[in-house]
């Protein structure tokens, strides 16, 4: 149990005057294709019935929604993306309306839109604008659709207008506000990647995100996420990133990043007014965020920078899609804005290893523009960490559902194949099980030839797959198997197979497509293999990594009954693996009486690669480069010779 104690802005006994500001109009914005879809109306309207049966509305100064004005708009906007979103709820855009959306990421429209998305913004401002005055000590604005997704000349991942970039240019070019110095917390577990574009030179606004990155594969999925975007020009250092490594992050997790990271920088920065771009998607129980962050944690959060700006503080709704955790988390936040008492309550004690190993990155990124963060944490800190509940594995192939559709893996929610862990110290088996290490005895002493075509016959990349870590090319390291035993032996062989490249990206090399091997042999083709006598052990943990896959390794994924299956019948597609791409587990005879196999996809699947119905892909630069070190490395090819062995595989049509 934790007792914060009350420091926060000293109103002088009276008691804080808090805005709070809803209309129900920003309810007619909604999916007509899809009323379930996250972002839907009852998100504020359930925060608003919740804060009225707590009869906090009585307590705060409710204000009425004003629409934003063109003019402090087209500050961040351009003006091509002000006339979208003024024109698209039009009658003569409704046809139109479904083709436009499609042409943006995550983005839906209907004839609500271009009023809520102006109330959203203009709400906002109305309440910035008076907590900047002193008219009001703070203030939430309960709105949609959310902001801090959007471009200045795009709407994003639910989002039309930038409400947070447009209420701080509001107020930094307000100069009888006395405005100068502006922090913007954005704890939306989604990176605010509008708002980091917005401001990036503009040492007035120091903005900080702490969201889900995962190595750049969680929405928004790119690497403008990560902790070494600081910004730029006199901009540089004013901009910070917290990227999680993994899912599960809870309270113990942001509050490590609060006093070790944002509360540090932020005293050093001493911010006239502070905005929260405040989603709560990183809630326990939320379908996209995946994180556990209870209502007490929030409202530490928020405490904890009430300390700044004599508590002038500005928090905004982004995302939060767990109707009954956004209400509560909102009704937590507020109850903190309106109280002078300490706050009680208490939550897990430890942050997870990545999250010391993702602070002391992010300290050292940013030592240079605040020294503060210099120092290093002490060893008895960081040595204390909570466990990964559950062991996944990383994968190098995407998901994709039965139709073929690359799935993003934050549509599968809350689930197990969402939370991806590059740890060394490595919990393949879950917590602590005894039948897991069962069949792990019997496999171990069972060796296969595992036969490799891709960039796993660079002999420094498979290790990775064994050993644990990272080569160059690779956006993320990968966990290694239980037993980091190296191969007994390693040798070559020329095979009649079909080498030819699909997909369009992997998660591991990127952009570009990922090397796959015809299941059926054919003497017209030639195809260089890599084959590493490992054990049978081990070859399950390699398929579990080239393989995403939620199994909780409880029992193997290949096991002896299945390799004397494939003696007989060639080939086995493993039905727990089926989404992978290399489900397909293939003998390709003996060497030195010792089983032969590799994976690739189903014969099935190369149909679909002919038909067109899968990508074909040329590789990417770093994927074809980790090919080309293999075959050099293993002495198979000139360094011209394995080039056009890849050229040739990856434009001769299949
Ligand atoms: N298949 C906010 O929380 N997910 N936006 C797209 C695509 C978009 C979240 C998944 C998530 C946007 C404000
Ligand atoms: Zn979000």
């Amino acid at each position: 149990m934790e007792i914060l104690p009350e420091k926060a802005a000293d109103t002088g006994g009276r008691r804080r005057r808090v805005g709070l500001i809803y209309d129900e109009r920003m309810c007619k914005h909604f999916c007509l294709e899809d009323e379930t879809h996250p972002e839907m109306p009852d998100r504020i309207l359930t925060i608003w019935e919740k804060l009225q049966s707590a009869l906090i509305h009585q307590r705060c100064v409710v204000l009425s929604a004003k629409e934003a004005e063109d003019e402090y708009i087209a500050a961040v906007h351009t003006r091509k993306h002000i006339d979208l979103i003024k024109n698209i709820s039009s009658r003569k855009f409704e046809s139109r309306r479904k083709k436009v959306a499609a042409k943006f990421n995550s983005i839906y429209f209907n004839e609500g839109s271009s009023e809520a998305a102006y109330l959203a913004a203009g709400s906002l401002l109305e309440v910035t604008e008076k907590v900047a005055k002193g008219e009001l000590d703070s203030a939430f604005a309960i709105v949609r659709p959310p902001g801090h997704h959007a471009e200045v000349d795009k709407p994003m991942g639910f989002c039309l207008y930038n409400n947070v970039a447009i209420a701080t240019k509001f107020l930094l070019d307000k100069h009888e506000l006395g405005i100068n110095k502006i922090l913007i917390v954005d704890w939306d577990v989604h990176h605010g990647n509008g708002t980091q574009k917005m401001f990036w030179k503009d040492p007035g606004v120091l903005f900080f995100s702490v969201h889900r990155h995962e190595f750049g594969t969680f929405y928004p999925a790119s690497d403008d996420g990560s902790h070494i975007m600081i910004g730029e020009g006199p901009g540089a250092g004013y901009n910070i990133n917290v990227p999680w490594e993994n899912g599960w992050c809870g309270d113990a997790d942001y509050l490590a990043v609060w006093d070790h990271v944002l509360i540090p920088v932020a005293k050093e920065f001493c911010p006239d007014i502070v905005i929260i771009s405040a989603g709560f998607d990183a809630a326990v129980n939320d379908p996209l965020g995946g994180c556990r962050v209870t209502p007490y944690g929030y409202s530490v959060m928020l405490k904890k920078l009430m300390e700044f700006a004599q508590g002038k503080i500005v928090m905004t709704l982004e995302g939060g899609y767990n109707l009954d955790s956004l209400a509560n988390s909102v009704l937590a936040c507020v109850e903190v804005l309106l109280e002078d008492d300490p706050i009680i309550g208490s939550s897990e004690a430890y942050p997870f290893e990545s999250t010391w190993r993702v602070i002391q990155a992010v300290r050292e990124e940013l030592s240079m523009f605040w020294p503060i963060l210099k120092d290093e944490l002490p060893k008895e800190l960081i040595s204390r960490s909570k466990e990964l509940p559950i062991q996944i594995l990383i994968s190098d192939s995407d998901v994709e559902n039965d139709n073929g559709v690359p799935v993003v893996l934050e549509d599968l929610g809350n689930t197990v194949e969402d939370v991806l862990q590059p740890f060394s110290g490595l919990r393949i088996g879950g917590v602590s099980n005894e039948v897991n290490t069962i069949w792990r005895s019997a496999l171990s002493k069972t060796y296969v030839w595992y036969a490799t075509y891709g960039s796993n016959m660079w002999e420094s990349r498979f290790l990775c797959y064994i050993e644990g870590g990272q080569v160059e090319g690779m956006r993320r390291p990968c966990t290694g198997s239980l037993d980091k035993s190296v191969p007994k032996e390693i040798l070559w062989k020329v095979v009649p197979h079909r080498l030819f490249f699909g997909r369009d990206q992997t998660k591991t090399w990127g952009p570009g497509g990922a090397a796959f091997l015809s299941p059926e042999s054919n003497c017209q083709h030639k195809a260089y293999m890599c084959l590493y006598r490992i054990t049978l052990e081990q070859f399950n943990d390699v398929l579990l990594q080239e393989n995403v896959s939620g199994c909780d390794m409880s029992s193997p994924v290949f096991d002896l009954t299945d390799l004397e299956f494939i003696k007989e019948k060639n080939c086995i597609s493993l039905e727990i693996l089926k989404n992978g791409w290399y489900h397909n587990v293939v003998y390709m005879g003996n060497e030195n009486g010792i089983p032969i196999l590799t994976m690739t996809c189903t014969l099935s699947d190369v149909e679909n690669f002919k038909s067109g119905k899968f990508p074909v892909c040329a590789p990417a630069k770093e994927y074809a480069n980790a090919l080309v070190r293999g075959l050099v490395g293993g002495k198979q090819l000139s360094e011209e010779a394995a080039m056009a062995y890849i050229q040739e595989a990856a434009t001769k049509p299949l």
